[in-house]
């Protein structure tokens, strides 16, 4: 941890107060916040030293590909390497011209150069682009030749992982770009994007500046009780951490859905041989991907596909029919379809409605138990044998959806039901600001924790220097997400997750 705990803050803090006359008020969240900042910086600032390079395009062929140097030594290497055709280069002009080896004189490519003088620049330090041919030829030539000039090769994530040291990120900000580079669906990256701008930051800075109020003024009631300060009753202690208790279990509550939004719902489709299992994955697919026929036992294999249902990403796994058989590739496969129902977050149950139930779906709904499911009654074109009622008394808190896959029936309203189970009536399709990162969850969970201990300890009316441990924990906690009191070794572990070049 670095030297900046809540305690050190708001004791200087409180001391300055009563250093004047009387405690007439408490400070400013924002006088606060922004002496946090200061001293985050302040260790900070010793982080920036060589001049850094990577080509920050994706591999393989591209219309263009993008080599891009961050530091102090940036413009000298472009203007060692690079040879305008016309005019001196200025800060975030483009350029036309030539990268040329002053060593052989040899002319590497034609490209374009930006130069962006700091600190208005990606890590706020002086960045150049330059941009060549998208062939990896090119690539690797030009940033030999950079690299030859006196750059360093960067490290995974080491540009985006300036900008936080540097202070123009904070920690949630900059794990929202890996999070966008990697988005597959507009949702996703929308909660990203919005991660980016910083309004879950400014949920967790909200948060934090009401933890710093109940913390000053439980200090100040604590060690200076005689003074003439407006005085922490329980009653109003317990009003403002129930108030901080539940902005935390609102944020919380978006977990599930966010962790869906961004890592895809795990949907497997399970079911006795023959119901239609393959239909309905080359139906949510919109092509033939599984073998489709008459035969029973068809899928022996499980087929894992990703695709996108009402802008949720979906792992669908089509698996094979479950049921006793002899057959021993079955089952394998059998067993493996039981691995993948254990693994997902959503079974569909597909049933024949022509058939009266058997005892492999009843066997299949004993495994269901009380997992997350929907029901699919196909072959209601053949006939109503099994209805959703009898299902429902089976499985009541499953959703049953009649379908005939082979007229194309029911697969509208099966994504309408798996929308309502990803938002599951606590976020609304809208809500951008989602909890999408279990580093986040994990401390908004152990925060919630401490509000909850505090709460106990104030309705036992416990003293005040007990209650402050725990507020303060929180305060420290909920400072992890954004990076102020993250240590070096979770914010290395956040940027070993990027990709080299960003
Ligand atoms: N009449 C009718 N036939 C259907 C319907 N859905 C699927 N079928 C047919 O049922 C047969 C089995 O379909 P599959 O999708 O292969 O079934 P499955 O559950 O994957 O079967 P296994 O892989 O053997 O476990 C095929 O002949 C499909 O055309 C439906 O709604 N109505
Ligand atoms: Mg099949």
């Amino acid at each position: 941890m670095k030297d900046k705990t809540a305690v050190n803050l708001k004791f200087s803090l409180v001391s300055g107060i009563l250093a004047g006359n009387k405690v007439a008020k408490v400070p400013q969240n924002g006088d606060f916040l922004q002496f946090a900042a200061l001293c985050n910086l302040k260790g900070k600032n010793n982080m920036r030293e060589d001049t850094i390079a990577a080509i920050a395009t994706a591999a393989g062929e591209g219309g263009i590909g993008i080599i891009r140097i961050s530091g102090d030594e940036a413009l000298d290497i472009l203007n060692k390497v690079f040879v305008p055709v016309s005019g001196k280069i200025k800060s975030r002009m483009m350029s036309y011209g030539h990268i040329i080896d002053s060593r052989t004189g040899k002319l590497i490519d034609e490209v374009m150069a930006v130069y962006m003088k700091g600190p208005h620049s990606y890590t706020t330090e002086d960045i150049v682009e330059i941009q060549c041919h998208g062939s990896s030829v090119s690539l690797r030539k030009i940033l030999a030749l950079v690299l030859s000039c006196g750059a360093r090769l960067a490290e995974r994530g080491e540009f985006t992982k300036r900008a936080f040291l540097n202070g123009r990120l904070d920690l949630s900000q900059a794990e929202a770009v890996i999070d966008l580079i990697r988005a597959k669906t507009d949702k996703t990256f929308d909660v990203a994007l919005n991660q980016l701008e910083g309004i879950f930051s400014e949920k967790i800075k909200e948060i934090r500046a009401d933890l710093v109020d109940v913390l000053v003024n439980l200090t100040v009631n604590i060690d200076y009780p005689d003074e003439d300060i407006e005085e922490m009753t329980y009653e109003k202690l317990e009003k403002s951490l129930q108030n901080i208790k539940s902005k935390i279990k609102k944020l919380l509550d978006t977990a599930d859905t966010g962790r869906i939004i961004r890592d895809g719902l795990k949907v497997s489709i399970v079911g006795k041989p023959n119901v239609g299992k393959s239909s309905l994955m080359n139906a949510i697919m919109g092509e033939n991907r599984a073998i489709v026929t008459d035969i029973p036992g068809t899928t022996r294999d499980t087929i894992e596909e990703t695709v996108t249902v009402k802008n949720i990403p979906i792992v669908l796994t089509d698996t094979a029919g479950i049921h006793d058989t002899e057959d021993v590739i079955e089952q394998i496969g059998i067993e493996k379809s039981k691995e993948s129902f254990n693994n997902s977050d959503l079974i569909i149950f597909v049933a024949d409605a022509s058939a009266n139930l058997e005892d492999e779906d009843y066997e299949i709904i004993k495994y269901i138990g009380n997992r997350k499911s929907i029901v699919l009654l196909n072959k209601q074109d053949k006939g109503r044998k099994t209805t959703s009622s009898q299902i429902s008394e089976i499985l009541p808190q499953a959703a049953v959806i009649e379908s005939s896959l082979i007229e194309g029936k029911g697969i509208d309203e099966l994504g309408d039901v798996i929308e309502k189970l990803v938002y599951n009536g606590e976020v609304k399709q809208g809500d951008n600001i989602l909890v999408t990162n279990v580093r986040h969850q994990n401390l908004l969970e152990e925060g919630y924790k401490c509000m909850n201990d505090a709460l106990n300890m104030t309705e036992m009316r416990q003293p005040l220097e007990f209650i402050d441990i725990d507020v303060n924990r929180c305060y420290e906690l909920l400072g992890e997400i954004i990076g102020e009191t993250a240590s070096d070794d979770i914010i290395d572990k956040v940027f070993e997750r990027f990709c080299l070049g960003k």
